[in-house]
């Protein structure tokens, strides 16, 4: 009776270690041992570069965003290819600013010099996006580790993988569904417009042409509206940039949630969060709580972490994160 008792509880618990062992496939500490100063190397080479230009702080998180949402999070964006085909080259990451590239090459550089082989390009490019938002102003996690370097970068893969500043609720949801992530990590990612700069004609839509009867989006503040078309006149040059969060640009709050509450999302994917009663409630929260926010948005930065990652022997370790290795 006894030994029965055990032969089915120590199963139990085998089976648990197992299956514990197969879905939690990152760790926090994955480099405890194989090199324990990594995140402080990283860091370090992270402040330097944000000395330089501040761009470095949205360049690198957006830089993670699309890398995840493209063949997982496994440093595939990073690759440079001679033929201009490869996932950094496709039209919708044309616009993803260079600074965000060479924080994960410099980094890369600076570990290499202290255990070369072992960190995966894709892990330097977390730690980097989750160092970025704490140097700004935003909240501090730990961040989980031991993704691979993926082995395919093509352009032609990145259509459809990525949201459009059109969409709405529910193109937005679904998007973000098929990458595990929910409607409140959808919201509470997209809290990442709180930094950066966006060019004029990823909106300009919303300015001029938004219907016959509304050349201007109603759902605009109309004196907000008036900036923009300030600062982005019709036909304006389109390498012309603004910042996306007209109040605090450089900081890492949520003074954006505040800014869709007053008719200020730059973009329709932004504005809609709020127009829409389903998403409504959660951006009230995020408005009025920032601790809510930080929360959510570390719960949601950790589930984007984990998209598609290589583990194990899967994919590869890159010497060079800008080439594969053979
Ligand atoms: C919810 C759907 C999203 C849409 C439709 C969207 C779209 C865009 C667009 C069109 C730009 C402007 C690019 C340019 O003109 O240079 C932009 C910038 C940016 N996005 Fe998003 N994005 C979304 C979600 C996210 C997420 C989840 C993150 C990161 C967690 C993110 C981080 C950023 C950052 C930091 C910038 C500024 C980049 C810079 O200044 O270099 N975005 N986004
Ligand atoms: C930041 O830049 C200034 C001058 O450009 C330099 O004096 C300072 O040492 C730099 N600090 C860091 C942490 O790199
Ligand atoms: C979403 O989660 C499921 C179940 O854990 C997993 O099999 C799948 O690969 C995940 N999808 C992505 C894109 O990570
Ligand atoms: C989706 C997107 O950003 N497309 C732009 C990428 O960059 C090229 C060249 O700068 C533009 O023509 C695309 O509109």
């Amino acid at each position: 009776m006894e030994k029965y008792y055990c032969k089915s509880l120590c199963f139990l618990i085998l089976m648990l270690i197992v299956t514990r062992m197969g879905e939690g496939q990152l760790i926090e500490n994955f480099y405890s041992s194989s090199c324990p100063n990594v995140e402080g190397i990283v860091r370090q080479v992270v402040l330097t570069k944000i000395n330089q230009t501040f761009v470095t702080v949205p360049a690198t998180l957006r830089l993670f965003f699309h890398d995840c949402f493209v063949e997982g999070c496994d440093a595939s964006v990073v690759i440079a290819s001679p033929n201009n085909d490869a996932e950094k080259d496709a039209p919708d990451n044309l616009s993803l600013a260079g600074d965000g590239f060479d924080t994960v090459v410099k980094a890369k550089q600076a570990v290499e010099a202290q255990c070369p082989g072992i960190v995966s390009c894709a892990d330097i490019l977390a730690i980097a996006a989750r160092d970025v938002v704490f140097l700004a102003g935003g909240p501090a996690y730990n961040m989980e580790l031991g993704r691979r370097d993926g082995l395919i970068s093509q352009a032609s893969r990145v259509a459809g993988n990525l949201p459009e500043p059109t969409f709405n609720l529910i193109q937005l949801n679904t998007i973000f569904a098929k990458n595990n992530l929910s409607q409140i990590d959808m919201i509470a990612l997209s809290g990442a417009h709180t930094l950066g700069f966006s060019h004029c004609t990823r909106f300009a839509n919303r300015l001029y042409s938004f219907s016959l009867s509304n050349p201007v989006d109603p759902t605009l503040n109309p004196t907000y509206a008036q900036q923009l078309m300030q600062e982005c006149p019709q036909n304006v040059d389109p390498q012309i940039a603004i910042n996306m969060d007209p109040v605090t640009p450089q900081t890492f709050d949520n003074v954006y949630y505040q800014n869709l509450v007053g008719g200020k999302g730059l973009f329709s994917s932004d504005q809609v969060l709020f127009t829409d009663p389903a998403s409504q409630p959660t951006v009230m929260d995020f408005a009025q709580n920032s601790g809510d926010f930080s929360g959510a948005f570390i719960t949601a930065m950790t589930k984007l972490g984990r998209v598609g990652v290589k583990i194990g022997n899967q994919g590869e370790i890159r010497m060079d994160c800008a080439a594969f290795n053979s």
